[in-house]
């Protein structure tokens, strides 16, 4: 049998890329296979350099809440290209953008743009620790923030999937001033506070986990990380780099009504290209170089081409319609699972927050990393290989979201929970 074209393209990938891709998880080692080498997309749907084209739930991992190749998108990129493609210096957009972002976000007064959601979450925890003079951070298991040296400790993503949430080469001093905690448990953060919480400048949290599968924090543990940080003097940092302008125009500090000191963000706001972004009030961002003595910069920072995708995908954004049209869709596609789990028997959790999910193989609630590792991870391998040959694509791993964007037509979700259906009764 002559080898696809995506097979021999992954043949040489191996030879000049670890793992043949740029990024662990794209390498398909969560579920088996080789990995599709994409030709191009459009609208909800990607096609491989071999021609078969899929209903595309990765979205990227999140920043194509518009589809691939938004026509509005193309054309303001294509505008902003045909001016240039990087300056090292200000423009509008950038000032339009950053406005834009601080009156959606509501704790958000200032903004810094950099180029990806890593860099945010690196930055924001060292403004916080000069801003605390204190050296301690908190996170979560399961949670994943990129991949800076001192959150990469009990994280999600590619740490998930791939069984090392401790990444070899984070000095052990390093990462001894990253404390853990369960997600979704006040009370451990409470006992870490109690025994050393004068020492702790910040916590971190996704506040919808995305990076352990989607697990939704429980009623009152936001509210009650937000009284912690106050009471020990700490503060509290939202990564929103998969949840801003996805649950909602103000991201899921509007929607469950809990102000962090500071935010990151990503994916969305660069509308497909590389960005990221963190901010906060005033009184802290003015501690950021130049005008303090945080230090952080970049190159292709405010980028002009992520800035006029980001420009155009936000303000598509701006009508609470669209998020109504997320939230159906997101229904319809969770619904089909569910209903495919029932008709098969297959044990099945399904996590749903507006458009991103995720399809757990375990019958127990999903509340944290403990309870998500429970999943079979051996079954979801089966699953998402019955729903690519049905032409459904979904992230290759058991530990990611799902990502339902405004391109998915009502056809597009139907035939995504009719594939559903069917996936699952293979696995029997
Ligand atoms: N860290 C991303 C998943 N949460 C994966 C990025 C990629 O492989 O493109």
């Amino acid at each position: 049998m002559t080898a696809s074209r995506s097979e021999s393209l992954f043949g040489r990938a191996q030879r000049v890329l670890p793992g043949g891709v740029n990024s662990p998880v794209r390498a398909f080692r969560g579920v088996g296979g080789t990995p599709f080498f994409v030709r191009s997309a459009e609208g909800s749907r990607i096609t491989d350099v071999d021609g078969r084209s899929y209903i595309d739930f990765l979205g990227s991992w999140g920043p194509l809440i518009l589809g691939h190749a938004a026509p509005a998108v193309i054309e303001a990129v294509g505008e902003a290209l045909a001016r240039g493609t990087s300056y090292g210096a200000p423009t509008p957009g950038e000032v339009e953008l950053a406005d834009l972002i601080v009156s959606a976000v509501p704790s958000m007064e200032m903004v810094r743009l950099v180029s990806s959601g890593t860099e945010a979450a690196m930055s924001a925890i060292r403004l916080a620790r000069g801003a605390t003079g204190r050296d301690l951070i908190i996170k979560f298991e399961g949670c994943y923030h990129g991949h800076a040296d001192s959150l990469l400790v009990k994280a999600g993503s590619g740490g998930a999937t791939f069984g090392v949430p401790d990444s070899l080469g984070v000095p052990e001093a390093l990462a001894r001033m990253t404390l853990t905690a369960p997600f979704n448990d006040l009370g451990a953060v409470e006992r870490l506070m109690a025994a050393r919480g004068g020492e702790v400048a910040v916590v971190i949290v996704e506040p919808v986990a995305g990076n352990m599968g989607v697990v939704p924090p429980a009623t009152g543990f936001l509210e009650g990380l937000r009284q912690l940080c106050d009471r020990h003097g700490a503060l509290l940092l939202f990564d929103e780099v998969i949840t801003g302008f996805r649950l909602g125009y103000g991201g899921a500090q509007a929607r469950y009504g809990v102000r962090p000191d500071l935010t990151c963000l990503g994916k969305i706001i660069g509308g497909g290209l590389p960005v990221g972004a963190y901010g906060g009030p005033r009184a802290l961002m003015e501690r950021i170089s130049p005008l303090g003595g945080v230090y952080q910069a970049g190159t292709l920072s405010g980028n002009p081409l992520a800035v006029a995708a980001g420009l155009t995908t936000l303000r598509a954004l701006a009508d609470p319609a669209v998020y109504a049209r997320l939230e159906r869709a997101g229904a319809t596609l969770e619904a089909g699972l569910a209903d495919g789990a029932r008709a098969s028997g297959i044990p099945l959790t399904v996590n749903r927050v507006g458009s991103m999910l995720t399809a757990f193989f375990t019958d127990g609630p999903v509340t944290d990393y403990a309870s998500a590792k429970r999943a079979s991870t051996e079954r979801y391998a089966r699953f998402f290989h019955a729903m690519l040959a049905r032409g459904v694509f979904l992230a290759a791993s058991q530990f990611e979201a799902a990502f339902v964007s405004l391109a998915h037509s009502d056809a597009d979700l139907e035939a995504a929970a009719r594939a559903a259906r069917e996936a699952l009764t293979t696995l029997r």
